[in-house]
Parts: structure tokens; sequence; C-alpha cells
């Protein structure tokens, strides 16, 4: 599928044909630019293995997401798993030949592993972790944010299975000057320009030095998909999505903050103090995103859900809250004058997302709404309707709200 797109840019009629397979039969007379429609893009929810509920946001990148209760799963399968793509996904991936480069101004000795030597040199761990990107619930801030319009689709909580980062890097060796890792991806820049990168971010050292910071090469017990950053990508579960490199073969220990593409300026950040909508604010004002705030989603039932009088509802989902574990979990049906407690179980480890379930029982016929809000560690819950207008739209942590009737 990837050499396919590698060849039309080439665009001639012979490589067109020997791609249809058949005789391009008035192959002569295409315009020139034309692709066949054979050739167009690809259903992307063929290409990707994706469920066809899952939405497309932008096809240059590919950007999907899923939708709140395609996420009923424990844990995520690739088919719901959202996709968000800065770039163009590396063609001619070959995992025999890659390999991962560990340099930087701190590292004590620059080292280059093969994909062979990570998985058979190093232990190898299996955590389940949540990836939100920072920018999940933008469409909902007003005024609102260029990017991707993501509604609350944007979070997964898969298996990675990997050697942990740590061993690696401290395998190279770690000097003492050592603050940030910046990763390096074999994906292409949009402008197809080689100079470019499309993104190039990192965490502290302290992030990087987490026993869940993994070097994965499998997804739920296989390769990891193309598109998740096949054959290796970083998992640094809890932070920003942003921060675990797909397709990575170098990594670096910077002396100081990692400034790759998409580390500076509005990316990944927000206001260092809060704004007020539309405010205006100097780069200088902005902070690097780095745990993410707590979060729920309610999985089941799908929002519109009718249910006969007298009946009792059952609702589920899942709660997270970056760094933290989420300690209390509640939901109203009265929007969000009085909440009552769900059960809440324990993360499967640190950065899983957890379980939550709640019976619940409706006073009379007529609309209702379950509200969900989840509480940190740190005494922290999510805003019932939106958190602090920010200039990019990031960390839209708001209450999670189904509609249901009662007939
Ligand atoms: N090399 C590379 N890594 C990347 C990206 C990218 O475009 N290129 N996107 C990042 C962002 S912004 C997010 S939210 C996650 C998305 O991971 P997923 O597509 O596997 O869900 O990957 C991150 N890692
Ligand atoms: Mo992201």
């Amino acid at each position: 599928m990837m050499n396919r797109r590698f060849f039309i840019e080439k665009g001639t009629l012979a490589a067109m044909t020997a791609l249809v397979g058949v005789d391009l039969v008035f192959g002569a007379n295409l315009p020139k630019g034309y692709t066949p429609l054979a050739l167009q893009d690809p259903d992307p929810f063929q290409l990707f293995s994706k469920d066809n509920r899952m939405s497309v946001l932008n096809n240059k990148p590919w950007n999907i997401e899923a939708k709140a209760h395609l996420l009923d799963d424990k844990v995520t399968p690739n088919k719901f798993m959202f996709i968000r793509n800065n770039g163009i996904i590396p063609e001619n991936i070959d995992a025999k030949t890659w390999t991962l480069t560990i340099d930087g101004e701190s590292v004590r000795t620059k080292r280059t592993y093969s994909l062979e030597q990570l998985k058979t040199q190093f232990k190898q761990h299996t955590y389940q972790l949540t990836l939100e990107c920072g920018g999940n619930g933008r469409s909902e801030f007003d005024p609102p944010a260029k990017g991707n319009q993501w509604t609350i689709g944007a979070v997964s909580c898969a298996n990675w299975t990997g050697v942990r980062l740590k061993d690696v890097l401290i395998d190279a060796g770690i000097k003492d000057d050592a603050v940030y890792i910046g990763y390096h991806a074999a994906d292409i820049h949009l402008s197809r320009n080689p100079e470019k990168e499309p993104i190039s971010r990192g965490a502290p050292i302290s992030k990087a030095l987490q026993d869940e910071t993994l070097l994965a090469f499998q997804m739920n017990g296989d390769d990891i998909p193309i598109a998740h950053g096949y054959p290796l990508r970083l998992v640094a579960g809890g932070w920003p999505a942003s921060v675990s490199g797909k397709w990575i073969n170098r990594i670096s220990i910077r002396n100081k903050e990692h400034d790759g593409a998409k580390m500076g300026g509005s990316s990944y950040r927000i206001p260092c103090k809060p704004v007020g909508p539309g405010e205006k604010v100097a780069d200088e004002e902005m902070c690097i995103i780095e745990s993410m705030p707590v979060k729920s989603l309610i999985t089941y039932p799908m929002s519109g859900a009718i249910l006969n009088k007298g009946k009792s509802l059952n609702i589920r989902g899942h709660a997270w809250a970056g760094e933290l574990e989420v300690t209390k979990m509640e939901y109203s049906i009265d929007f969000g004058s009085t909440w009552k407690i769900c059960t809440l179980e324990k993360p499967k480890n640190r950065l899983a997302w957890q379980h939550f379930s709640a019976t619940i029982d409706f006073p009379k016929e007529g609309y209702y709404e379950v509200w969900a809000r989840a509480t940190d560690s740190q005494g922290k819950a999510q805003p019932m309707l939106l958190p602090g207008w920010n200039p990019k739209g990031y960390l839209n942590n708001a209450c999670h709200r189904i509609a249901i009737k009662i007939a």
C-alpha cells in the first residue's frame, strides 16, 4: 500500500499499469497529473484496519478518531484506536534493517542498536498505557482553535510490549548534565523536504527514566500496526501522546530542553497562567504540557439510548488522570446539581485507564443526561462544561455527557 503511493508520485504510465494490474486501455489519454480512481487514496478503514464507524478528520495527513461507545473495550483494539499523524507515514519500512541510535550532548557513548539487539539484550515488559492527544476535545473551544477538530475520540489504552527506555539509555550511558530526551523518527514532512521533520518531541529525563516508559515493538501482542509506529515507537503514558514518537530511529539525550519540531512556539503548550478566551499569548508565556489532566468517558450506553420506564440503566466507562490515579468517579442525572458514586476499579498498572460502572434509576419518563466526573488523587475533578480556554485548544477534560430518554 505504501509502495503504491510512492510510485504514483513518479506518475509514469508503465508504473500505473503495473499497479492497476491490467492494461490501462486508453492510458495515453490520461490528463497530466491525474491519478486513476483505482490508485487514488484507498479506503482508510481498510488501509489501517479500522472500524468504519471511526471518523476521518483529515487525510493529508491521516487523522482518524473513535467515538465514545467504540472505546468500550477494557484494552483498546487497533480497529478503534485513533490515528494522529503530523506527516506522511514512512514508506518501505524494513524491520530487519531498522536501527535505533542513542546520541546527544549528554550520552556517554553514542550507540546504535538493531531491533533484534533491543529485543534480545534487554528485558521485555508489557504495560497497559493510556495515550491521549493533547488536542483531544479541541472542537468544543470558543473561540475555536486551528487544528484537527477532535471531539472525544483521540484517546486509547492498549497493551504495549517493549524494553524500558531507561535500560537502553543507561546502557549507552547518561551524563550528569542530562535534562531531556528528544526523539527523531522516519515519517516524512508534508512538504516532502527531507531536511524537515514533521515532529520531534521529547520529555524531561525523569519521565524518560520511568519504568513504564517503553521502546515498544508490540501492541496488543502483535507487531505494532504501521500507522501506530511499526516497527518501533516510544510510549510514554499519561503525557500528551505527542511525546510517544512513532517510527523512531534516534533518541538524543539532551543537556537542555529538546528543541525539535513542535517543541517550541505554541505547539503542545498552554499559557503558564490562565488567560481569557481569545486572548493573545506571547510564546514566552507558554509552558510545555506535561501530565494530562483527569478525564473520563462513558462508553456504554451510546448517547441517545432509549430505555423503558422502570428499568435501571447500567453505565460503564474509563477514567484516567495522567501521572496520577483516579480516586473517585461520580455521575449526575440532574445537570450536575447532585452527584452519586460509581464503582471504580484500580488501574491494571500505573498509567493505565481505570474502569467504572454504575446502576442508575430514573424518577420518571422524559429526557435526561448522564454526566460523568472523575477526581484525581490530588483532589482535582473534571470541570463540568469546559476548562480554561487556551490558544491551541489543548486539554479539554470536560465531563463526558450522554443523552438518555425514558419512554
Ligand atoms: N513520528 C511521529 N510520532 C508521533 C506523531 C507523528 O506525527 N509522527 N504524532 C504524535 C501525536 S500528536 C499523537 S497524539 C500520537 C498518536 O498516536 P497514534 O496515532 O498511535 O494514536 O502519536 C505521536 N507520535
Ligand atoms: Mo497529539
